[in-house]
């Protein structure tokens, strides 16, 4: 097996709005994760049937909800134990962890003047403790905490002058942080605007009409695409050796069988995925985007220079989530559906599928560690990966996740098969390193971590922190450099 390279980053990723909780001390604003089950537009959907009421009433609920009700707005409190995390985290041997910082921490709503100095001392203890113990920071600078108010008064990112706005909070962070962090990432998954517009533009539904919302939100993704580039630019004046890194979801879809169609559509799937790191690696949107604008009507407004800007600073390295693939045939009656909610499409026969209905592929991870590298021969860095599951307690006090072990092993074999094909692979942090709150659920019944945390779906719990079998596996696998899986 080929071996991972000495300075390989194993560690672990998190997001902060679902593990600091704190929602609303020490200054913090309200940001559209804090808002836990009205997130989802189905959810928005449905309350808006049930009650009857408009998107400003909705958010009123949102701001007035019971906080001891959702574990959402907890988090697993790691804003008041971070020191007892990182300390399990260095025993794992971690090299690296992703973090994020909440803007609403730094600028409750966006529009101050001067930062919340209580946020920066936050992240900036964080910072040190993880200097400290050897742990390298991994930085997302937007993971789905948009601040309230922007999406309420500005639409989020449809409005340009949330760039500006963005750029302010980069700018603090920057200065702020200089020599603590060297590895940044701009925006989440910034496909995901297509599956949850809530997160990026908030309740646009009752401002514009329903036709509009493919171009509301390629012209939201189109500014966020260029406040990344103008972030990247500013992150080189403050910290020139510093790295930028895009996020993407990884979708691999495949086609059903060899029925051209069926490729076709296969295709096309994937090409919409490929076209935001497209865009953020070689600086320029790919033809068909704009082919596609041309023929539904769609009109995105570009700045004088906004081209120039993508071209000038695209980013240093492809980072991406990869946890499932899909299938797709032109005919799917009659066909077993998953229902995942990152993607949906047809039972795949040769998977196992996850209580979710994801469809476990390590595979996968290997042919998208080949095509991303052939595409773009950038370094790549997988940052998040995992399986959720429902853990259990047995009688002896401990958890044995053999079923996650195996679940990374595999995974982990994947990444080992890339790099001796010549993929150039910085690191690799399994999603949800210590269990925290569900992105997709709100719930805490949906686990992935190494770190038991004590903590039910309505927020209930000791949040005692205890290692499952996994923990001692991964820091053998650590310590081995990858070699004792
Ligand atoms: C990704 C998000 C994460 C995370 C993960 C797992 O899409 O970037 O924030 O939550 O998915 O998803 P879930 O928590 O829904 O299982």
């Amino acid at each position: 097996m080929k071996k991972f390279p000495k300075n390989f980053l194993w560690g672990g990723a998190t997001a902060a709005n679902q593990c600091e909780g704190a929602w609303n001390v020490d200054g913090k604003g309200l940001s559209v994760a804090d808002c836990t089950r009205y997130r989802k537009n189905l959810d928005i959907a449905d309350y808006k049937a049930q009650h009857n009421i408009s998107s400003q009433e909705i958010l009123e609920a949102m701001e007035s909800q019971d906080s001891n009700k959702y574990a959402k707005r907890h988090g697993i409190d790691f804003y008041h134990r971070y020191i007892e995390d990182l300390d399990l985290f260095q025993e794992m041997g971690f090299k690296t962890l992703r973090v994020s910082i909440q803007w609403t921490r730094i600028y409750p709503t966006g529009l101050e003047e001067q930062p919340n100095e209580s946020g920066l001392i936050f992240y900036e203890n964080l910072f040190k403790a993880m200097n400290e113990r050897g742990i390298e920071p991994l930085v997302t600078l937007h993971h789905y905490e948009m601040p309230l108010y922007l999406t309420n008064h500005f639409d989020g990112w449809y409005q340009r002058e949330v760039i500006d706005l963005f750029l302010k909070f980069c700018k603090t962070v920057f200065e702020r942080y200089q020599g603590m962090v060297k590895y940044w990432l701009t925006f989440n998954e910034i496909d995901s605007v297509f599956r949850h517009p809530f997160t990026t533009i908030g309740l646009v539904e009752d401002r514009y009409p329903s036709e509009k919302l493919e171009e509301i939100i390629y012209q939201s993704v189109h500014n966020q695409f260029v406040a990344s580039s103008l972030a990247t630019k500013m992150l080189k004046e403050y910290m020139p050796t510093a790295q930028m890194g895009c996020m993407i979801t990884r979708t691999l879809t495949y086609p059903e069988d060899c029925n051209p169609q069926n490729i076709l559509l296969a295709l096309n799937d994937n090409r919409k995925n490929y076209f935001y790191s497209d865009v953020q690696i070689r600086g320029e949107y790919p033809k068909h985007i704009k082919n596609e604008w041309k023929r539904k009507g769609i009109h995105i407004d570009f700045g004088d220079n906004d081209e120039q800007i993508l071209k000038d600073y695209p980013a240093d390295f492809v980072s991406f989530s990869y946890y499932m693939s899909r299938v797709v045939s032109v005919d799917i009656s009659n066909k077993e559906q998953v229902s995942g909610n990152i993607s949906s499409g047809i039972k795949n026969p040769y998977l196992a599928t996850s209580e979710w209905d994801w469809q476990i592929d390590p595979t996968g991870l290997t042919i998208s560690l080949i095509e991303l590298y052939d595409r773009y021969e950038k370094p790549l860095f997988i940052v998040e990966n995992g399986l959720g599951c429902r853990d259990k307690f047995e009688s002896d006090g401990s958890i044995q996740d053999d079923y996650r072990i195996d679940y990374f092993r595999s995974h982990i074999q994947s990444i080992a098969n890339a790099l001796e094909q010549g993929v150039e692979v910085m690191g690799y942090t399994p999603w949800g390193c210590i269990d925290m709150v569900s992105m997709s659920t709100c719930q805490m019944t949906k686990r992935y971590g190494f770190i038991h945390v004590d903590l039910d779906d309505d927020g209930n719990g000791s949040y005692k922190r205890t290692r499952k079998k996994s923990f001692y596996w991964y820091k053998k696998v650590i310590a081995s450099n990858g070699e004792d899986l």
